[in-house]
């Protein structure tokens, strides 16, 4: 069995003081660096939300449009975010008390302006992939577990795409070692994961 670690989003940008902030966001990173020192891992990959400043989801390209509001994107209903994550600003940084040592790999996406890439796996036209599958598919994974920022968005659909794009790997969420952005559509988002066939753990599984 090769299990792997993939960690999503655990940037500045989705922590308090950042510009898309998921409340308390902060606080999974004791968790997730207990989870890279566990010793259960073989392999720890993140994913780094990395727009280009015109990124299309963000409001700011859109005259008229206020953050969190609905707009669209090349055709498609799309949330219009703050800007966040903009390359090689401290938005799009690493959380710096993240244990960024013990990462193998760094799988980087949202960078085409004209479309959202809220999965590590593929934007959300389902078109381009990252190439994270195959990455994994060779490195021979056969377990993975899922957390970080944020659980109604990068995580949910992270773990979703795993379950299509990784067929006959058991899919994990780690619970506590995930926030979300709103508690009503991370209840849901819980809910849709595991009717896809995402088991739902916590991190005293691995941990002990
Ligand atoms: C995310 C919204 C926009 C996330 C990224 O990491 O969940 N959400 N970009
Ligand atoms: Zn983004």
């Amino acid at each position: 069995m090769t299990k792997a670690l993939l960690l999503i989003d655990i940037q500045n940008g989705f922590c308090p003081g950042g510009n898309l902030p998921v409340p308390a966001g902060d606080t999974i990173v004791p968790v997730v660096n207990a989870l890279m020192a566990s010793g259960h891992y073989d392999l720890i990959v993140a994913s780094q939300d990395w727009h280009p400043a015109n990124h299309g989801s963000f409001a700011s390209m859109h005259p008229g449009k206020q953050p969190f509001e609905m707009g669209m994107l090349s055709g498609k209903q799309q949330v219009m975010w703050p800007d966040h994550c903009v390359q090689g600003t401290h938005d799009a940084d690493f959380h710096p008390n993240l244990d960024i040592s013990r990462i193998d790999y760094i799988q980087k996406k949202g960078e085409n302006p004209d479309v959202d890439s809220y999965s590590a796996f593929r934007d959300n036209d389902q078109t381009s992939s990252t190439g994270l599958h195959t990455y994994l598919f060779e490195k021979g994974v056969t377990q993975l577990d899922i957390a970080g920022l944020a659980t109604d968005f990068c995580v949910k659909f992270s773990a979703l795409d795993a379950i299509e794009l990784l067929p006959g790997v058991t899919t994990r969420f780690v619970q506590d070692a995930s926030l979300g952005i709103d508690p009503q559509t991370v209840e849901a988002a819980i809910a849709e994961m595991q009717s896809h066939g995402v088991h739902v753990i916590t991190s005293s599984t691995i941990v002990g």
